[in-house]
Parts: C-alpha cells; sequence; structure tokens
C-alpha cells in the first residue's frame, strides 16, 4: 500500500514510518520541523539525541536497506499540500501533523491561536486535496481521547444511543475537551464528520490515550531512535515521570492525583495505527476507534514508575505538587475499547515491561535531560 505520513519527523511519526515500511509499505512523508522549534522555544530538547531528518533517512537506508520519501513543507499552505497529495496518490494517509500539545496552547493568545490555526487548517488542506485528488483514500487521522473529556458515564466510541421525549437517534458522543488544543481536535472531528458527509471521504478518527515509552524494534541504533519529551509542555506523564526518576528530580502527580487517562506503549500504538490501515473504512465510511491499552490514575502512574526505577537503584520520591491544570482530580474513566482488539489488536508491552526498557535507556541521556531540568516543573497555569 503506499501510504502518506503527515509529521513524519515526530514521536510517533518516524517510527511509524519505519515499521509500515518494514511490512512492506511503500511510505513517504511531510514534517516542518515545527515540534523541533517549538520545544527550543519553550527551553528544552528531546532526552534522545535525534539526528536531522537527512541523517535519520540515510541512517534507515544504511540500517535496512529502504527509503522513504520526504516532503519539507507546511501543511497549513494548501499549494504545498495539493501539490504532495496530487504527486505521491497515497492510498492511506496518516495524519500525525499536529501541534500535540495542550499546555503549548494554554500559554497565550498566540499559543493558543497558532495551535488551533495550524491543526484545523493543516487538517482542512488535506482534506480539500484529498477531494481533489484522491476521494478514494483512507484517512487516518489522530484525533484525542481527551475529546471526550471526563464525564460521568460510560465513554462510547464515538458514537451513541440515546432516547429523548420518546424518539430514539445514533448521535456523536458529547465532547467535553479542557485544553485549547484538545478544543481543536473537536473541531477537526466535525470538519472530518462534515467532510464525510458531503464528499464521502473514508476515515478513521483515533481517539488515542497517552502513548509512552521509546523504542520499537526498528530502532536499531541511536541514529534511528525516536524523541522522547520530558519538559512540562512536551512531556507526557508516564514519560515525565521516567525522565524525573533518571535525574533525582521528584515524580509530579498533579493535585490529588487521581486523574484517569487510557496510555498505550509507542511499540502497541505502532500496532493499532497498521491495524487501522490495513483493514480500511468501508467506501464512505466515517469511523472512530478508542485506542489505549489499560487505564490509570496519575497517582498509580508514579507509584509505578518510581517502583521500577527503584530497581535501577534511583529514589524516585513522589511528589504531589500544586496542579496547574483545570481538570477533574477524582472522576469516573470507563471509555469502551472494542473495534481493535475485534480486528485483531492485542498489547504486547505491559506498563511495567515498558518501563524497564524506558527508564535504563534514559540513563543513558542523564547528562541531556539534566541540562534541561528547569523546564520540568509546571510554570503554565490554566486559570491565569
Ligand atoms: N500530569 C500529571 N503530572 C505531570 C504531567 C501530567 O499529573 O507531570 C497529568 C495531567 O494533569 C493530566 C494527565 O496527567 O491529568 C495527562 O496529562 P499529559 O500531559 O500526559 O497528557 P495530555 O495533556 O492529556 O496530552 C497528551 C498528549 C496529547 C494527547 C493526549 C491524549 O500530549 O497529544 O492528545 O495525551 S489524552 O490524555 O487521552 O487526551
Amino acid at each position: 500500500m503506499k501510504i502518506m505520513i503527515m509529521g513524519m519527523d515526530g514521536y510517533l511519526g518516524w517510527p511509524l514510518s519505519m515499521y509500515l515500511t518494514e511490512r512492506g509499505h511503500e511510505v513517504s512523508g511531510i514534517d516542518n520541523m515545527t515540534r523541533r522549534k517549538t520545544v527550543t522555544e519553550i527551553g528544552s530538547w528531546s532526552a534522545t539525541p535525534i539526528k536531522s531528518i537527512e541523517e535519520r533517512l540515510a541512517a534507515y537506508k544504511k540500517a535496512s536497506g529502504n527509503d522513504l520519501t520526504f516532503y519539507k513543507g507546511d501543511l497549513s499552505e494548501s499549494s504545498f499540500v495539493d501539490l504532495a497529495i496530487r504527486k505521491e496518490q497515497p492510498d492511506c494517509i496518516v495524519h500525525l501533523g499536529e501541534i500535540p500539545s495542550a499546555p503549548y496552547s494554554m500559554i497565550d493568545v498566540n499559543h493558543c491561536n497558532f495551535t488551533q490555526m495550524n491543526n484545523m487548517v493543516g487538517h482542512n488542506n488535506i482534506l480539500f486535496a484529498m477531494k481533489e485528488h484522491v476521494p478514494n483514500t483512507h484517512l487516518l487521522k489522530l484525533g484525542t481521547m481527551g475529546e471526550y473529556g471526563t464525564p460521568n458515564l460510560d465513554i462510547p466510541e464515538g458514537f451513541f444511543e440515546i432516547e429523548y421525549r420518546g424518539r430514539k437517534d445514533k448521535l456523536p458522543f458529547p465532547r467535553q475537551p479542557g485544553s485549547w488544543y484538545h478544543l481543536a481536535k473537536v473541531h477537526e472531528t466535525w470538519n472530518l464528520m462534515f467532510a464525510n458527509k458531503i464528499w464521502g471521504i473514508s476515515a478513521t478518527d483515533v481517539m488515542q490515550g497517552v502513548v509512552h515509552g521509546l523504542n520499537t524494534p526498528q530502532m536499531v541504533n541511536d541514529d534511528l531512535i525516536t524523541r522522547f519529551d520530558f519538559d512540562e509542555v512536551f512531556g507526557t506523564a508516564i514519560n515525565r515521570f521516567c525522565a524525573q526518576a533518571v535525574v533525582g528530580h521528584e515524580l509530579t502527580p498533579y493535585g490529588k492525583g487521581g486523574q484517569t487517562r487510557g496510555y498505550l506503549a509507542l511499540r502497541d500504538s505502532m500496532q493499532c495505527f497498521t491495524i487501522a490501515i490495513e483493514n480500511p473504512p468501508k467506501e464512505g465510511e466515517y469511523r472512530v476507534f478508542n485506542q489505549f491499552d489499560e487505564t490509570y490514575s496519575v497517582n498509580d502512574l508514579a507509584e509505578r514508575t518510581s517502583k521500577v526505577a527503584q530497581e535501577y537503584g534511583l529514589e524516585g520520591k513522589i511528589w504531589n505538587i500544586e496542579n496547574p491544570r483545570l481538570e477533574a482530580e477524582e472522576h469516573r474513566y470507563e471509555p469502551d475499547m472494542k473495534h481493535l482488539p475485534d480486528l485483531g489488536f492485542k498489547p504486547t508491552m505491559s506498563l511495567e515491561e515498558e518501563l524497564h526498557i524506558t527508564i535504563p535507556k534514559l540513563m543513558e541521556y542523564k547528562d541531556r535531560i539534566e541540562a534541561k531540568r528547569e523546564s520540568i516543573m509546571p510554570k503554565i497555569k490554566w486559570t491565569n
């Protein structure tokens, strides 16, 4: 299959490009290095010393003999997106090319606008180019479990049956996102549903949980390793806890620590995307997949990370600091996850197994984390 990955240079995009190529797919990709620039902007860097995209492509060719086609450019420029999609004629487009950070979008009006503009305009450009050049191509779009928020109800996969004043209908499940970033994802979901309705674009809208870890079988040497963020803006819960443990920083569950989310190991995220790509929707179908392995509270995550860290001689002290976000700290969280297992998804990596890979690997890069230690404690607040 010809697959085009938007956001090829990112945490998920880079390993996915190699993973799909190894399965025999022909992979091309686009990136404009926004992630590298925004992480530099907030004063941090990847714990892993990632190579430039040019060096990565050459290293992958050397290690595997495989070529990846790369276009450097901005998804928010419609003529560029149009040209790349017209030229490649992909069978599937995987859209990971967005700013992924809730805290980044909460910094100020400029960061909110940049996140929403970049993500929503880029997505629209892909939809319009698909309609023009590849109307039967499958769009695998990365949404987020955070679109649903934390309702006091079970969370279905996208839609639910509702009875109201004696009548029944199947409707989109209410979205209650918790940041300007998560709101942009919701707006994109509506745009995608509308494009599906008017143009019949076939799509899988993936509501993915928080991904953790840094290793896939394709990363056979350090030139091929993916990025690993640990700062307050781009680092996510488990990854931050691992990096904190490595440099003797307290692990930081926010507030009461009962915030519960779905989590998924990096290599199982690759597995889920591959299943969705190789089992495409029917022509003109819009479907929603909830994508995670297990749900955990941040307190539970901190405790599990601390336990594994101690096996490596690290202290792993936990400190429930003041919560910089406005979010429920104790709540119900019961999301469904049936579509992917029905198509054969079986998690290969437990949280503890992934922690036993991530922590010792990060210990090799302790100095890099130490050098940006200032970026760990949260300063961006939701309410001021
Ligand atoms: N948290 C802590 N301590 C920390 C960091 C985070 O307690 O040091 C808490 C947050 O307050 C939140 C939970 O952990 O309650 C998850 O936060 P996160 O920063 O790991 O993840 P989030 O902001 O939700 O965003 C991440 C990705 C985003 C993706 C989303 C999936 O950055 O791209 O959409 O996970 S989900 O969480 O399901 O919305």
